[in-house]
């Protein structure tokens, strides 16, 4: 049945796409949101990194763990204190507008009903109860959009073969089927975008692992723009926009930077997003406790929201299903911030300052937000592009700000700023 649904779909070159009127208004959507939550939640989770730094879903790969040993996980997850309205309502509280979770991560092992293989939350893990499908209908009763991760690496499919960079420790025969795992990974995309009404989008990794190989992408992306128009599909491949996709992605930094080493750092026409870790960990690890202090954290989203880029903050729920607590704490402190400032933030785009060492600016209507979340000099030159500045002032206070028309913009004199202001913001009206 699923599989007559997928063969259905003609296949045209995605060099052709042409994004359906729903798919934009969902871009437009996606750039005012600004702001959402990555989980990275699997049967991993139950290992906590298993004493290492820096491993947490990546446990299976780093610690050489065969795919007959790690098939006894699904056993030890039961995410008991898992609620989901308790999810949603920090993710709403925090301000955030969207949550992506993985579906299937590396490992191969599905949080959600799949059909096609049991390899699932439903047939194979102790709690046995469909985490996605309880997810979304949550996220639908208080209004967050819900995305789904689904990696296109997989350790444990014996078919996904020949093998790349990783997953060469499994086990598995040296032999298997290459287009059997695609026509696999196109069903459970299927499943995903059949299963469990509109989904925000699909949020695909691991096509780096082995760039070359024939992945069949206009089929997989037709396919996911025939089942869901609206869906928003986006990689991590590091690369600049492959077409047929809809934002493009950078992973632990800004657009245009590169501290990780493997970021792209051209930026595109796409609706951005980055992603980042509130400690340093994707997935749950329980000796991982270099937290981020909410002010970085709150940095960094004025700073991707100045770059016109979402935040996709991420946490690793606990094998019980409770968020970390450190999470939940600093989630709640940037919700508050977020609650008093976000009209500085939702709906924006990039301002005319670009990026600065001492912050950014950001733009809605007839108002520009000066970001300053650095103060250097007591000075301030802002480009206006023409539009003649009517009124400066202090965000929130409302305190009037002496400027200084320029030829292409003003000078700001910038007020004695406190410390423990997190983002000093200068609303600019033309
Ligand atoms: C990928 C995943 O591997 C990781 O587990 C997590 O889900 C993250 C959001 O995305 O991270 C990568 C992917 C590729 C490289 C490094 C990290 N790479 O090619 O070096």
């Amino acid at each position: 049945m699923i599989l007559s649904i997928y063969y259905a779909v003609p296949v045209f070159s995605q060099e052709d796409y042409v994004p359906s009127a729903s798919n934009l208004e969902a871009r437009e959507w996606f750039q005012d949101a600004k702001f959402g939550l990555f989980v990275h939640w699997g049967v991993y989770s139950v290992m906590g990194g298993g004493g290492d730094m820096g491993i947490a879903e990546w446990i299976m790969e780093r610690k050489q763990i065969p795919v007959d040993q790690y098939e006894k996980l699904p056993d030890f997850f039961n995410p008991v204190a898992f609620d989901a309205a308790e999810w949603v309502s920090m993710v709403k509280e925090a301000g955030m507008k969207y949550i992506t979770i993985t579906s299937k991560h590396h490992d191969g092992f599905a949080m959600y009903d799949s059909k096609i293989s049991d390899y699932n939350v439903v047939d194979q893990a102790r709690y046995g109860k469909d985490i996605i499908g309880k997810l979304k209908e949550e996220c639908d009763k208080q209004g967050i959009k819900l995305f789904f991760y689904y990696s296109q690496l997989d350790w444990h499919h014996p078919d996904y073969y020949p093998r790349g960079r990783t997953g060469n420790f499994t086990g598995r025969p040296e032999s298997g089927d290459w287009d059997a795992y695609i026509d696999y990974m196109n069903t459970q995309l299927t499943e995903l975008l059949t299963q469990y009404g509109d989904v925000g989008g699909i949020w695909f990794d691991g096509m780096w692992d082995q760039w070359d190989a024939p992945w069949r992408l206009d089929e997989t992306y037709a396919l996911i723009h025939e089942l869901q128009p609206q869906t928003l599909l986006g990689s991590n491949h590091h690369k600049m926009p492959i077409p047929g996709e809809d934002f493009q992605m950078f992973e632990k930094d800004l657009p245009g930077q590169n501290s990780m080493g493997f970021n792209q750092t051209g930026i595109g026409e796409l609706p951005l997003e980055t992603c980042e870790t509130m400690n340093g960990s994707w997935g749950y690890n329980i000796k991982d406790t270099k937290f981020k202090s909410t002010e970085d954290l709150i940095h960094m989203l004025v700073r991707a929201a100045g770059l016109n880029s979402n935040l996709l903050l991420n946490t690793g729920p606990m094998p019980d299903g409770r968020i970390q607590p450190e999470n939940v704490a600093t989630l709640k402190e940037m919700g508050k911030w977020m609650k008093q400032y976000g009209e500085a933030i939702y709906g924006t785009r990039s301002g005319p300052t670009g990026a600065k060492k001492w912050g950014v600016s950001t733009w809605k209507d007839n108002k520009i937000y000066v970001h300053i979340l650095d103060a250097e000099d007591p000075v301030l030159y802002v480009p206006m592009a023409g539009q003649k500045v009517a009124k400066a002032y202090a965000y929130g206070s409302g305190e009037k700000i002496t400027f200084k028309k320029q030829s292409e913009g003003v000078l700001l004199t910038l007020p004695e700023i406190p410390e423990n202001i997190i983002d000093y913001i200068i609303v600019l009206e033309f």
